[in-house]
């Protein structure tokens, strides 16, 4: 016989990291009621092969999805990894999403199995068993549900299933320029390689505590925070919601700190945010959105701290991080620079090119395209619009804008792409704007980001009623809110006669977004 290759699946990388005492603690949560749960890592071992053994026993051909929609929960986690585990394909969706966004991921990624909070079983199973799902459970954010009661009938080992480094361990529905959207298939090489590098580049060590506050059902929250974590066998303070106090208060016992600006911002905001409260910590990662720069010096002044700004994206996992220590390839003189999101990471290219796809010299402002292994294989059944995402000789195209110094530090100045990045979540001008125009009355809209102290960037709506109707900007977000994630929601709409246009017939939403930028001021 011969001898079966190496484990290569992200569970098993994963599972190899963590320390040799299982007793300890791997994540303490800070629990809606306010008990601290201590989870050990041998607690992580049993309980996420228990459910592993459960989806085993469906008898799901490989590569089923596993789409979940429900609250942050340690459980929640212990599904992910279960899934891994199982060797089937994780799909976590945003707990924001409405029944129609849920309609379409179900009945575009046709997941075998269905995940949902106890009391969106009604109407998420319908969706599900229409789309011929087989299998629907639920799970609480308070260790409830029928995931949990059927897990508990199976055994506490699970020998992980073998993955090579081609095969599907996630899919994250991105939303797009078109409206639709794309379902972004990652491999465990991409997920691997990329968590492996990281845990290098930014010095994990195993006495960090990382505090988790971020959703998830995303990239940041679900990858790069939970991944770094397990690899370093370091124990994470979890928490469901962001709550800038709560998180402050627990500086003092963590070394890790991960987040979107917005949260950089609200604990700012907070008087008890000083040198004494984060004198432990060791690193500050932000990521998702830019970080302004005013906020990356408060930051300096009020903790001592200088915040390691990095860029990825769902297709690409992290792609570049301002230096976590001085590196000698870089003279030894890096230091984490504002307003940059520092260097393209070890095994990633990164290139700024001009329209011709042309590599432009240093200094000059482009688009930026990548390649590398943690990039992904392409858009879930969609092979024309991954093959519009990639050039010829194989680069990713990011739809950001950017420039590169004769350093290497990368700067984002722009986007190429149609989008508005709200508190570190991604909205899609032409999914809203669809949605609003199929409302009686509505001619035409146009949606815009304009600057907010708080989540950065806001979208703003500007509707044309067709002719002889009255439209009203109010009716029309609550309308929306029924149909859309809360967070795609506008925060202002107006209703307006035209949309100023150009002599082409396109909508000039550089005029709109200049109309309305001190909105929010
Ligand atoms: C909530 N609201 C938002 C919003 N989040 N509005 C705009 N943008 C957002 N991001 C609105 C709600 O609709 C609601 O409006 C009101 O704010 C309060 O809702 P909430 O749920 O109580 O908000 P809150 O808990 O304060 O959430 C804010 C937040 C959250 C910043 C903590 O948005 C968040 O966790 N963001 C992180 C997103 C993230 O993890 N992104 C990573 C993507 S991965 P109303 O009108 O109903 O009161 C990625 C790749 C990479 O990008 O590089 O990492
Ligand atoms: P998502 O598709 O949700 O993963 O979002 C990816 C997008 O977030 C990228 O294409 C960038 O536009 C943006 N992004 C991520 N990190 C940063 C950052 N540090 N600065 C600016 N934009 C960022």
């Amino acid at each position: 016989m011969t001898a079966l290759p190496p484990n290569e699946s992200l569970f098993a990388a994963l599972r190899a990291a963590f320390p040799d005492d299982l007793d300890a603690t791997a994540i303490e949560t800070a629990a809606p009621d306010g008990m601290p749960l201590y989870y050990t890592w041998d607690d992580i071992d049993r309980a996420s092969a228990r459910m592993a053994n459960l989806l085993g026993s469906l008898g799901l051909p490989d590569g089923s999805r596993v789409a979940v929609q429900v609250e942050k929960s340690v459980e929640a986690l212990l599904l992910y990894l279960a899934t891994l585990r199982a060797g089937l394909v994780f799909l976590p969706l945003n707990t924001a999403y409405q029944s129609a966004e849920i309609a379409y991921f179900i009945g575009d990624a046709e997941p075998a199995v269905v995940v949902c909070t106890p009391g969106n079983f009604g109407w998420v199973s319908k969706i599900a068993f229409t789309a011929g799902t087989a299998h629907v459970f639920t799970l609480g954010d308070d260790r409830t549900g029928s995931l949990l009661d059927r897990a508990a009938h199976h055994g506490e080992t699970h020998e992980a299933a073998r993955k090579g480094p081609d095969d599907l361990a996630a899919i994250l529905y991105t939303s797009g320029t078109t409206g639709r959207s794309k379902g972004a298939m990652l491999t465990h090489g991409n997920l691997r390689s990329n968590a492996v590098m990281l845990n290098d580049y930014w010095g994990w060590r195993r006495d960090d505590v990382l505090i988790h506050a971020l959703p998830i059902f995303h990239v940041h929250g679900l990858f790069v925070a939970i991944h770094a974590a397990l690899l370093g066998g370091s124990k994470m303070i979890w928490f469901q919601k962001f709550d800038p106090r709560t998180v402050i208060a627990a500086m003092p016992r963590a070394t890790v700190f991960m987040g979107v600006p917005t949260l950089y911002v609200r604990m700012l905001g907070e008087n008890a945010l000083a040198h004494e409260a984060a004198r432990n910590m060791r690193l500050f990662i932000s990521g998702s959105a830019p970080l302004l720069i005013e906020t990356f010096r408060d930051w300096q002044h009020r903790t001592g701290h200088t915040i390691l700004e990095r860029y990825g994206m769902s297709e690409t996992i992290m792609l570049t991080s301002n230096p976590y220590q001085a590196d000698a390839r870089h003279g030894g003189q890096d230091e984490r620079r504002g307003g940059t999101v520092g260097f393209a990471l070890p095994g990633v290219g990164l290139r700024v090119v001009g329209d011709d796809d042309r590599e432009l010299p240093a200094g000059e402002t482009g688009n930026i395209q990548v390649r590398g292994a943690n990039v992904f294989k392409g858009y879930w059944r969609m092979p024309e619009k991954t093959a519009e995402e990639f050039t010829p000789d194989g680069w990713f195209k990011t739809g950001d804008v950017g420039v590169v110094d004769e350093r290497g530090y990368v700067r984002i100045v722009g986007r190429s792409k149609d989008l508005i990045i709200s508190g570190g979540y991604n909205v899609y001008p032409a999914e809203v704007e669809g949605t609003i125009n199929d409302m009686p009355g509505v001619m035409e809209s146009a949606l815009v980001g304009v600057p907010h102290p708080d989540f950065g960037e806001v979208g703003v709506a500007v509707v044309i009623p067709r002719p002889g109707a009255q439209l009203d900007g109010d009716a029309i977000l609550s309308a929306l809110k029924s149909q859309l994630a809360n967070f795609k929601i506008p925060k202002r709409c107006f209703v307006a006669q035209e949309l100023p246009r150009n002599t082409m017939g396109k909508v000039q939403k550089n005029l709109l977004r200049a109309q309305y930028q001190g909105l929010f001021a």
